[in-house]
């Protein structure tokens, strides 16, 4: 008997109709990143001189003692050899798609909020005509070749079908450099809302198909690409858009950050409550989900 979920079971509940219907209303508003960057993606860079996300990201890794200074040297302290330096354990996925490492980060030194909030500030607020909330904790991924635990299909998804508010934006930033199978593959806005519309945008219905269905699998994979980048670039994408990680069959660790950032308006334009849907049940709101203050 087969036993993979992947996001089965894990998708927003609607309370009633009319919240269903809410709901419905804003997952059908116009796209704000085609409205922003003309796109349903926006692709930019920024100055790693400057901000130096790599740099406090290995400090972070010394400080928690995952690597001692004199292993990672051998590899020129090269983040894409990372793996090679770290105790097998500390690499297996845990059911959310996490390792002990990526969740560690959950708690990060100053250097590296600092880093992040200067990053928001500097590179991302500016794109924006109004000001923006931002994630206030940011998700760091260490993605490893042939992670132990990665027993379900590529878990494609949205952020919205996990309970996400539809006016987000997702920002996706590399610290390796990522191509093939080490990053996230992610599928454009209208085949994204075609094949959601293909399973009537019955989330739990994509999420059973995403790990039972393989000819809609295939389609998944037909239509999405993997993101081919490198520390310096980042990826702005409209939330309807799926993604997902995949098994890193590669040679080399990925580090990424993933956040995501809503403007000031957008939260007057919520038809309805938006919640984590985890335990905590976090409104996406400044100072819950989102920073306290707008940038
Ligand atoms: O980085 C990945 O592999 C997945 C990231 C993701 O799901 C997201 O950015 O929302
Ligand atoms: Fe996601």
């Amino acid at each position: 008997m087969e036993n993979k979920r992947g996001h089965m079971g894990k998708t927003v509940i609607f309370e009633s109709k009319d919240d269903h219907d809410l709901f419905l209303k804003d997952y059908n508003s116009p796209s704000l990143t085609k409205k922003i960057f003309s796109n349903w993606m926006y692709q930019g860079k920024y100055n790693t001189l400057n901000i130096k996300f790599k740099e406090n990201i290995i400090n972070e890794l010394l400080k928690k003692d995952f690597i001692t200074e004199n292993k990672f040297s051998n590899y020129n302290f090269e983040l894409e050899k990372l793996h090679l330096c770290l105790k097998s354990e500390l690499k297996n996925l845990d059911e959310s798609e996490q390792n002990e490492i990526s969740i560690s980060f959950y708690e990060t030194s100053h250097i590296i909020k600092k880093s992040y909030v200067e990053f928001i500030k500097k590179v991302v607020s500016p794109l924006f005509s109004e000001n923006i909330y931002y994630q206030i904790v940011p998700t760091f991924r260490f993605h490893f070749p042939n992670q132990k635990g990665y027993d379900w299909e590529d878990r494609y998804h949205s952020d919205i079908m996990l309970g996400h508010p539809p006016f987000e934006f997702n920002l996706w930033i590399p610290f390796t450099k990522v191509y093939s199978t080490n990053s996230m593959r992610l599928m454009p806005y209208k085949e994204s809302i075609k094949l959601m519309e293909f399973c009537n945008n019955d989330f739990e219905l994509f999420a059973k198909k995403t790990q039972y269905d393989e000819n809609f699998r295939n389609r998944l994979k037909q239509e999405s690409s993997p993101l081919d980048m490198n520390y310096g670039d980042f990826i702005i994408f409209d939330p309807r858009c799926l993604h997902c990680t995949q098994y890193n069959d590669t040679k080399d660790t990925r580090v990424s950050m993933d956040i995501r950032i809503i403007m000031e308006s957008a939260f007057r334009n919520y038809s309805r409550e938006y919640k984590t849907t985890g335990r905590k049940k976090m409104p996406f709101l400044p100072g819950h989900y989102f920073s306290e203050k707008a940038v």
